[in-house]
């Protein structure tokens, strides 16, 4: 191969300026320059090799986080085609990482299944690395080339010859790109175990060689997500209660879809669903194809083996309850919806995965009736609580009547009832409680004070929700129903905001309350109505000058901003110990405050971390404890 000139011709200088739009809005291309973004280049790499595995010709796939800070990707597959790409007139491998959609498998023939970011793959990668190396084996030669910030450096050039096969990939992020370039092992584990669930049989290595001895672990299920629910009943610490993992799956077209689930011994459902292996954490088509699905089936067995007498009905609740289960299609032309573009749009998805349930779980029902049996017994328990809970609540209605108001007794309620502008403090403690009554803006900020612990909805089933009395001035206060009951159209307040203290029972009220709003009052969450208050950590004073810190860092930078003479220093214990005035100024006024809002990936964290930590089995737990001993030293469960 020839060396290439230096001097650009016109199709050199429009890839240019494609990997400059990059670098220029790269948030366009991998929809942040956070943490996140910076995994999401590993995932872009990653998910060619995937690709190259699910067409048939990859079975191992090994990501190396190494000490320089950069990471490498390496398969064996074919590796990519050798020679020059017919229409860019230009060596293959320039190609997939100078081209912007170069990864939309411009061979032609098959389409991309990998979710990544839709194909854009390894020439976003490319731009937004300070340095990229890329090691082609085929054909019996060796191909390298290298580029820095997506301008070539090492141009294309074959080199000795091998009988090795695949693709090598090593790539430096930009720091001039990323908020940071530390890539966090916890993330890019989970991520490879999870492809790995979603993938049956392509094995996923990951070796960490940043520390002293270098760590590996590989990942590889031939129960594919089969082997995923197992691994969820595991790690959540509940008990199966019907011994094998229900598995189906079905065609339609070229869209497949698989569904994996077993029932346990708890009372929360666990739904995980992907669509071309993206984790669609909004649901979509494919999940309500499913729920309708076995709402169905289980009623329609239930009243043919005479359990339901006619007019009884389970909800879709009360067949979910103790339900774990994962969700897999793979689709040409994905419609990704919603503002975080996770959740499936296409409805053709919906029929497919709604008939492939119906008519496969109504034939294991007919062929395993003891099974069936136990999953009907579990969804009459579901509903004869939902009965109780249903007196509960119009007992709570009714006594509320009587008392001629339904809200609750300690709310200091905000003046508008103009719901979009009105805000909800959950204030940990009955002094900060007070504190924050004096210095919330009446008009528009309420606040409702929580006594103690806040009940632990893990192990709690709807009607002790309903009655707890740590909960129902929550939904009370609120307005719009929980669970089934939830009606939106009620909420009385914009914004929720919680906040406790910085301190170890604060982040435990935290993860209760986001867990209850989870379980029970997701929209809130998803429709971003959820916020945590950020109290500062410091004061930092000299005479009259006043400024707050809310991290080692800043009270060094403001003690360094005040001058080191005569500054003094304290450390905020709880909200109670901050005045009205100081915690309107830190922590509510609008113009000054920072608040953070929930997402649901955040919410499905608290969830997994309570249902480790609340759940009944011990070894999970310890597990956990053991493998984030930092974390749960704050969490002091
Ligand atoms: C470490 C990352 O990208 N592997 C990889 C990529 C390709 C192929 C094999 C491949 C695809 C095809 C034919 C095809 C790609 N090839 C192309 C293109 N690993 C990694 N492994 N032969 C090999 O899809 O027809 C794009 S990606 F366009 F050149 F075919």
């Amino acid at each position: 191969m020839e060396e290439k000139n230096v001097t650009y011709g016109d199709d050199q200088i429009q890839v240019l300026e494609g990997l400059e739009a990059v670098r220029v809005r790269p948030g366009m291309y991998i929809g942040t320059t956070s943490e996140k973004g910076l995994h999401h280049l590993i995932y872009e790499i990653v998910d060619n090799s995937i690709d190259e595995a699910l067409a048939g010709y990859c079975d191992n796939i090994i990501v190396t986080l190494e000490k320089d800070g950069s990471v490498s990707v390496r398969d064996d597959g074919r590796g990519v085609p050798s020679g020059i790409h017919p229409t860019q007139n230009l060596p293959t491998l320039e190609v997939i990482f100078t081209i912007l959609h170069a990864g939309g498998k411009f061979g032609g023939g098959g389409y991309q299944i990998a979710g990544g970011l839709h194909g854009v793959g390894a020439s976003v990668v490319n731009a937004l690395s300070k340095r990229l190396e890329a090691r082609n084996c085929r054909d019996g030669y060796e191909y390298t080339i290298a580029f820095e910030r997506g301008h070539i450096i090492e141009p294309f050039k074959k080199g000795n010859a091998t009988d090795e096969h695949g693709l090598y990939v090593r790539f430096w992020p930009d720091p001039e790109i990323f908020e940071t370039v530390t890539f966090n092992d916890e993330i890019v584990r989970n991520r490879l175990r999870e492809q790995a669930f979603l993938n049956a049989g392509v094995s996923l290595t990951l070796i960490d060689d940043r520390g002293e001895e270098p760590v590996e672990e590989n990942f590889c299920y031939e129960g594919g997500i089969r082997s995923f629910v197992e691994y969820l009943n595991k790690k959540r610490g509940v008990e199966a209660i019907h011994p094998d993992v229900i598995y189906v799956s079905g065609n339609k077209d070229t869209s497949v879809a698989e569904v994996a689930l077993q029932y346990n011994d708890s009372y929360n459902e666990t739904i995980i669903s992907f669509a071309n292996n993206m984790n669609t954490i909004e649901g979509g088509m494919h999940e309500t194809g499913f729920k309708s699905a076995i709402t169905k089936v289980i009623n329609d067995y239930g009243k043919k083996a005479g359990v339901l007498k006619e007019g009884d009905k389970l909800s879709g609740e009360d067949v979910r309850e103790g339900l774990t289960a994962v969700i897999s299609v793979k689709l040409e032309n994905a419609q990704f919806e919603s503002q975080t573009k996770a959740k499936l749009g296409n409805s053709a998805i919906r029929t497919l995965v709604d008939n492939m349930m119906t008519e496969k779980l109504s034939i294991f029902f007919e062929e395993n009736p003891k099974i069936a049996k136990i999953i009907l017994e579990k969804g009459t328990a579901a509903a004869r609580a939902r009965e109780a809970a249903k007196k509960a609540r119009e007992m709570t209605r009714r006594k509320g009547a009587l008392e001629s108001t339904s809200l609750p007794g300690k709310l200091w309620d905000c003046a508008t009832r103009n719901v979009e502008e009105s805000e909800l403090f959950l204030v940990e403690g009955n002094s900060a409680g007070g504190s924050a009554k004096l210095g919330r803006d009446s008009y528009f900020q309420a606040i409702l004070p929580l006594r103690g612990k806040v009940l632990n909805v893990e192990k709690s089933r709807l009607d002790k929700v309903y009655t707890n009395p740590s909960l129902t001035p929550i939904i009370q206060a609120l307005g719009c129903g929980i669970g089934e009951d939830f009606d939106k159209s009620k909420l009385r307040y914009g914004k929720l905001v919680l906040m406790a203290d910085a301190d170890v029972d604060g982040s435990h009220i935290r993860i209760l309350l986001l867990t209850f709003l989870f379980r029970h009052m997701k929209q809130l969450i998803e429709d971003g109505h959820v916020y945590l208050a950020q109290p500062p950590l410091y004061k930092v004073w000299k005479g009259k000058q006043i400024r707050y810190a809310f991290s080692d860092e800043e009270r060094d930078e403001k003690i360094a901003e005040l001058g080191t003479n005569g500054v003094e220093t304290s450390r905020y214990k709880g909200l109670g110990e901050m005045n009205p005035d100081q915690l309107k100024e830190t922590t509510m006024d609008p113009e000054k405050r920072v608040l953070l809002r929930v997402t649901m990936e955040d919410a499905m964290e608290c969830d997994e971390i309570f249902s480790v930590l609340m759940g009944d089995k011990v070894e999970p737990r310890k597990e956990f404890i053991e493998a984030n001993a930092k974390f749960a030293e704050n969490l002091d469960i």
